[in-house]
């Protein structure tokens, strides 16, 4: 693997090369600096004697090792990193005094932890789930952390009910079974008695709860936040990330299958496009409304279980990310980082979302158990690339030498500093927002539309996207074991539309509904992923492959595909070099034992003159797989005829090596990436 090309250094980068540690090379020393002449053998009394306790190396490096584990995070444990920056295209200055924000051109560090929710830290990665997208800009003016996920809206509408939600969705506690999976009675029993999730729900049993890759997902900061401009003029704002490779999602089955042949095939994808140089980009978009324009819409725009239409609230793209580094050392950074919604600079606030409200409490609590205490600001990983300074003092493993007698205001010691400054000098100042009303434990009547964005969601969706949702909630509610959770999941989503309760209730031995269903045609195209960007860039290939191979032609193939930015890699029987027909060799990658067809986008299929038995049948197990899967499949000289054994060499995406130009042929079927239309079953 190449190594990724020298990138921008940052303020952020230079500030963690000072912690940056190579030990390599180096003498081996306690922690205290002192050198060891031994480290294999702990202190005895007598070669077959006890171990002695003023063993301060072994006690040191014993004690070290058990204390290396952190609590993993509540939610959200199972997550990947990496470094980047963040360009704005134009200033936004009529909208923000947000500094990022406000000037063409600059450029911001940022820091992206992407993860499931539900799972545990070792959990596997392509379970339906929603996938966190956390974003930590190191600006000039502090921390900004847009802490978001891959889908624009949540279960809940107020945060008082975010440890319920979170306890119906985790392994069930009497046996600690499903790992990673809402596929489980206790969730669906949450569903049923709190018909708010309906929404959430319905992007969960869609194709965007399996994503492709960490690369080809969208990002959304989910709740109505606030801009405010130098005059104090507020405006309300959500924000949505966009990959400029579009948003791309596995098959159930391959996902469930992807989850035993590579459990990290999220994480080792963003790693591997990395280190190779393909960055990952993400256009920042912003839709924003008037305060006074806030009571115009059919929904409450304070209510986290709704989206804005981007046909009604248009979309502007106001910058774009890349993230070209990965982290040195997954613990000191991704393990480490803290998010917090409530990180947050000069010129963007809040709105009061009640699920919005509740999360400036949780994250910085969190934060005091899993890292252990008041001080993780302090952390390489966590500091901002401003200066800070303040009188808050001591803790656990603090990092920070405060010099002087006093740390306390006011103080004419220090002639009253460190001090808050004036709005104009950059000083943070809350948004004077008009408050009145009653103190009350309640849920705005605003908020009690459950279905009708449901239903535009299922609205917007194409056939295969429609089919996909109902075999989800078949899976779903079919490992259900209680039939009167089956039952009411049928009912409550009737309120979605009743073709799709009644497809759902025939799989699910519930007595399908006859009335009932929504009044609701309204239509958003942008939900559909399959209005997205498609490209052949970064897929990747599988190439099966064997001596005697017609290498004249062949590697011209793979050369182009690699100009166009297709990956791929050589399987064959065994591992080694592979020599064509003319002499050329090729790499093996990996074998039919150490791949698998569902780790591919793509299957070129070549094989050679003389293969064997066992490199037929592989070769014919990932062309069907492949093909099962609706992906491409590309085939020429021997491999053509295993097409043929299959009979499907005139279905869609099946390129073989009648045509002309083939290598254009099957580029173009891989940048269609799935081919729905085609027969599979
Ligand atoms: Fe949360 C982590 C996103 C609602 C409480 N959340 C966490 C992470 C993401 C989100 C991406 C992982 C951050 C990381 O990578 O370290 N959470 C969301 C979104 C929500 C949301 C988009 C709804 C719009 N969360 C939410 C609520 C609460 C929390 C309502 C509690 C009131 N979330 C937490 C947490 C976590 C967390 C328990 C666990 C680890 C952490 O914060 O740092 O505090």
């Amino acid at each position: 693997m190449t190594k990724q090309p020298e990138v921008n250094k940052n303020s952020k980068d230079e500030q963690l090369e000072q912690y940056r540690v190579d030990d390599s090379g180096k003498s081996l020393t306690t922690n205290q600096g002192l050198k060891m002449a031994e480290d294999e053998f702990s202190l005895k009394a007598g070669e077959r004697g006890p171990t002695l306790l003023e063993d301060f190396h072994f006690r040191e490096k014993m004690t070290h090792f058990d204390h290396e584990r952190i609590p993993e995070r509540v939610v959200h444990a199972r997550g990947y990193a990496a470094h980047g920056v963040f360009e704005t295209y134009d200033s936004l200055e009529h909208l923000t005094k947000a500094k990022f924000l406000s000037e063409k051109g600059k450029k911001t560090p940022v820091f992206v932890r992407f993860s499931t929710v539900a799972g545990s830290k070792g959990s596997a990665e392509t379970v339906r789930d929603l996938r966190g997208f956390a974003t930590k800009f190191y600006t000039e003016e502090g921390n900004y952390d847009l802490v978001g996920n891959n889908v624009p809206v949540f279960f809940i509408q107020d945060a008082i009910k975010f440890p319920d939600f979170v306890h119906a969705v985790k392994p069930e506690p009497h046996n600690e079974m499903p790992q990673a999976a809402s596929a489980h009675d206790t969730l669906w029993d949450f569903v049923i008695n709190n018909q708010e999730t309906a929404h959430t729900m319905m992007w969960l049993m869609s194709d965007r709860a399996i994503p492709r890759s960490f690369r080809m997902m969208d990002g959304f900061g989910v709740h109505a936040f606030r801009f405010i401009n130098a005059e104090g003029k507020s405006h309300f704002v959500k924000f949505s990330w966009k990959s400029t490779l579009g948003t791309h999602s596995l098959v159930w089955d391959e996902a469930q299958k992807i989850s035993g042949k590579d459990p990290d095939f999220n994480r080792r994808d963003l790693y591997d496009s990395i280190e190779q140089g393909d960055f990952p980009e993400w256009e920042l978009g912003v839709q924003i409304v008037a305060e006074e324009d806030e009571y115009k819409f059919d929904f409450d725009l304070l209510d986290a279980t709704k989206l804005w239409p981007q046909e009604e609230i248009p979309m502007q793209m106001v910058g774009k990310m890349t993230l070209n580094r990965n982290v040195d050392n997954v613990f000191a950074e991704t393990e480490q980082v803290a998010f917090h919604p409530g990180h947050v600079v000069p010129g963007i606030d809040f709105s009061n979302d009640p699920l919005l409200q509740g999360r400036l409490f949780s994250y910085t609590d969190t934060q005091l158990l899993r890292l252990n205490g008041p001080n993780f600001h302090e952390l390489p990983i966590n500091r901002p690339v401003c200066p800070f300074h303040n009188n808050q003092r001591d803790g656990f493993g603090r990092q920070s030498i405060n010099k002087g007698r006093v740390a306390y205001q006011k103080s004419s010691f220090t002639n009253n500093t460190p001090a808050p400054v004036s709005e104009a000098e950059g000083g943070y100042s809350h948004y004077q927002e008009k408050m009145e009303g009653r103190k009350v434990r309640a849920r705005s009547e605003s908020f009690k539309d459950h279905f009708s964005q449901a239903t535009m969601f299922w609205n917007s969706m194409t056939e295969p996207e429609r089919k996909h949702i109902i075999e989800a909630f078949s899976f779903e509610l079919g490992k259900c074991q209680e039939i009167w959770i089956r039952e009411g999941a049928i009912e409550m989503f009737t309120n979605v539309n009743l073709e799709m309760a009644q497809a759902i209730a025939k799989n699910i031995g519930v007595t399908p509904p006859t009335t009932g269903g929504s009044a609701v045609t309204k239509v958003s195209p942008a939900l559909s992923i399959d209005n997205t960007i498609k490209s052949a860039a970064t897929r990747k290939v599988g190439v099966l492959i064997d001596t005697g191979f017609n290498d004249a032609e062949v590697l011209k193939i793979l050369e182009k595909l690699k100009t166009e930015g297709v990956q791929y890699e050589v399987v064959s029987e065994m591992q080694g070099k592979l020599e064509g027909s003319s002499g050329k060799k090729l790499e093996v990658d990996h074998t039919f034992t150490t791949t698998d067809p569902v780790l591919y986008d793509a299957i070129y299929a070549v094989g050679g003159p003389d293969v064997s038995k066992k490199f037929a049948k592989e070769a014919a197990r990932f062309i069907g797989e492949a093909f099962d899967h609706y992906k491409p499949i590309g085939a020429t000289h021997d491999g053509q005829k295993w097409l043929e054994t299959a009979g499907i060499e005139s279905q869609p995406g099946i390129i073989g090596s009648n045509h002309a130009d083939f290598a254009t042929a099957f580029i173009k079927a891989i940048a269609a990436h799935r081919h729905w239309d085609r027969q599979v079953e």
